[in-house]
């Protein structure tokens, strides 16, 4: 999974023109992908954000020189995609489900990738840019967020995969995809 990370990553960063940092950061690592279909009956203590988005995998691939940047079924082609970040600044289909959510202190968030494409979940101090200047560019987001800048690795969720972090402390926690950074959810958690 890292080399596959790595190769989507390597490419699409070649492709766009990317410098990327590989300098440490804390974030939890990735989750076992197991325990993301294991709600708890109260709902209180492991939450789900999905990652979404719709990549047409012939389009994508080869926008981006990769043949395996999009592994889905059908979807949006790379210029439809483009064209949409152009007049929105956004592409709708790539987002973060829900956008907001509230947790208990102590609880769990498991992001999972629905898509096609490689994401990233990242906690944030402020929503700023990721790591690819185009979308940064296309996406009103020409700043990158610090933190986008000191992933690591394991913070590069592949499709079907799945990344857990422990909601620690009371407070307000932004997250965001470092690739698509128009991708965001707010997460308050409640003191206990
Ligand atoms: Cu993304």
């Amino acid at each position: 999974m890292y080399a596959l990370s790595r190769g989507i990553l390597g490419v699409a960063a070649a492709a766009l023109l990317v410098a990327c940092s590989d300098a440490s950061r804390s974030t939890s690592p990735a989750a076992a992908s197991r325990d993301f279909s294991a709600r708890t009956e109260a709902g209180e203590t492991n939450h789900i954000v999905s990652m979404h988005d719709a990549c047409d995998p012939a389009t994508f691939d080869a926008a981006l020189q990769d043949p395996s940047a999009c592994l889905r079924d059908g979807g949006v082609t790379f210029q439809e995609f483009v064209a949409q970040l152009q007049k929105h600044q956004q592409a709708g289909a790539w987002h973060f489900a829900p956008p907001s959510l509230n947790v208990a202190e102590g609880s769990t968030l498991t992001a999972i990738n629905r898509g096609g494409e490689v994401h990233t979940f990242t906690e944030v101090e402020h929503f700023g840019g990721g790591i690819v200047p185009l979308l940064n560019n296309l996406s009103g987001n020409p700043t990158a967020a610090p933190e986008c800048l000191a992933l690591t690795p394991s913070d590069f969720v592949a499709p079907g995969a799945a990344f857990a972090v422990t909601e620690s402390e009371a407070g307000v926690e932004l997250y965001q995809c470092c690739i698509h950074p128009w991708m965001r959810t707010t997460v308050r958690v409640r003191g206990s």
